[in-house]
């Protein structure tokens, strides 16, 4: 629930639990931004207040750090500094777009949040699960999602449904994507009621008939 009062973020300037904070996870090319804009779509059919955003981005000044995270040229950047720069656009966001609208009853759909610096600079480039833990609990003032599918599928078979081209997160190594998985999986353990793990294999249509009769459960 994205409560306030549950996850301790009283600060967070979400005055009443209205709307649902629902986010898709898992490796590139796993189908998570294909499942958002379906559920997306459904929800809208069925008369509902629903918006679709992404991580990193989703207002001006996110997407200006999400082109600095994804340049290729930026080879130098460390690990801190990428996990900062997530942090820092998904602040932007939590305060342009995620309490505004969980404020007004939307039901958000978000491609992305927190788990993906806990999996991508936590589990895969070794940075303090627990400090990523706290600067996140700053960075969202404590909003967390109510629902979140990960949709778990091998990054080298993603990249194969993605094409050839590649951002910096996805040119590192194998090994460096397995501990990503590794990562969500371990994620999904510790939080099994908030977590639902998807089989990314699964033919799409079989994926939306699971996801979408989830989210119906919770509204
Ligand atoms: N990152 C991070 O490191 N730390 C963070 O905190 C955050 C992010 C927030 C963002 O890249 C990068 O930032 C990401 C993690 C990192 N990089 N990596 N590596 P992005 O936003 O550009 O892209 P992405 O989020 O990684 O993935 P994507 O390109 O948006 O792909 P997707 O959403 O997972 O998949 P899709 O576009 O829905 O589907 C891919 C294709 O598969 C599409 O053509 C589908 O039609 C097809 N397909 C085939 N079979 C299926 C099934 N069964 N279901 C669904 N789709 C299917």
């Amino acid at each position: 629930m994205a409560s306030p009062d549950k996850y301790g973020g009283g600060g967070s300037g979400l005055t009443a639990v209205r709307g649902k904070f629902i986010t898709f996870e898992g490796a590139e090319g796993c189908g998570k931004s294909t499942h958002a804009a379906l559920l997306s779509a459904h929800l809208a059919g069925q008369g509902a207040a629903v918006r679709l955003i992404r991580e990193p981005g989703g207002v001006v000044i996110s997407e200006k750090v999400r082109a600095l995270l994804l340049d290729k040229k930026n080879v130098a950047m460390n690990k801190e500094c990428e996990t900062l720069l997530y942090m820092a656009a998904r602040a932007q966001l939590v305060e342009e777009v995620i309490i505004p609208e969980l404020n007004k009853g939307t039901i958000l759909i978000c491609d992305r949040f927190l788990d993906s610096t806990l999996a991508y600079q936590g589990y895969g480039c070794g940075v303090s699960v627990d400090i990523i833990k706290s600067v996140g609990f700053f960075a969202t003032k404590g909003i967390r999602p109510d629902l979140t599918f990960f949709l778990d599928l091998d990054a080298e078979e993603g990249l194969q449904r993605r094409g050839t081209e590649r951002d910096r997160i996805e040119l590192r190594s194998r090994d460096y994507h397995a501990r990503v998985r590794a990562g969500y999986h371990e994620i999904a353990r510790a939080e099994p009621e908030r977590v639902v793990v998807i089989d990314g294999r699964r033919p799409r249509e079989e994926n939306t008939a699971t996801i979408c009769a989830r989210v119906d459960e919770i509204l």
